[in-house]
């Protein structure tokens, strides 16, 4: 995507973020899994809006499946859409310190920076993933690798990675307004 393009995509979303929905802007399959980029909301805007899509905030089962989904659409990512972290599906919201995935699914694979999880403020609950150089949680080290931190509800900049369980869905109603608004708003750019 050429900048003016992308900067009247970033635009329109920025208008369609004005409800509290987020909205699906990009997808991928990778080890025959469908994934998806969900925009920029609370933990449980994403995950509201995973679910209406057919999915979940994603279950992280291994470092491949992380390093693959955060080197796409995480800080220095591939992607033309990118988040300096992106909400996972892991969350201690129902029991404070029992961190559960909220597909229920029951991977043990965990990632986290040294200290984390810390329910800093007593109101962390939600798990993102970011760059990170330093000390895990496990006593390892890394390099410009990743790692996981627990983080408040009222937190609304990043967006999330949606994990399908079957067929990415086709575009809602509403994506495909987005999309005519793009189109117009291009179509207009380049007539003048
Ligand atoms: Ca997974
Ligand atoms: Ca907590
Ligand atoms: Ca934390």
């Amino acid at each position: 995507m050429n900048n003016l393009v992308k900067s009247l995509f970033a635009f329109l979303l920025l208008l369609s973020s004005t409800s509290s929905n987020a909205a699906l802007i990009d997808t991928v399959t990778w080890n025959g899994t469908n994934y998806g980029l969900l925009s920029a909301g609370t933990w449980l805007d994403v995950q509201a809006e995973a679910v209406s899509l057919g999915g979940n905030l994603v279950t992280i089962n291994s470092a491949a499946e992380q390093d693959f989904l955060f080197g796409l659409w995480g800080e220095d990512g591939t992607a033309d859409f990118t988040f300096f972290a992106l909400w996972i599906g892991y969350t201690d919201m129902v029991i404070d310190g029992d961190f559960q995935w909220i597909s229920g699914e029951s991977s043990s694979f965990t990632q986290f920076a040294v200290n984390e999880p810390n329910n800093d403020g007593g109101d962390e609950d939600y798990v993102w993933m970011q760059k990170w150089t330093g000390q895990l949680a496990n006593g390892s080290t890394v390099t410009d690798g990743i790692a996981w931190n627990d983080a408040s509800i009222s937190y609304n900049l990043i967006g999330g990675v949606v994990e399908f369980t079957a067929n990415v869905p086709s575009p809602s109603v509403s994506s495909l307004f987005f999309l005519m608004l793009c189109s117009i708003v291009i179509v207009r750019v380049k007539a003048k």
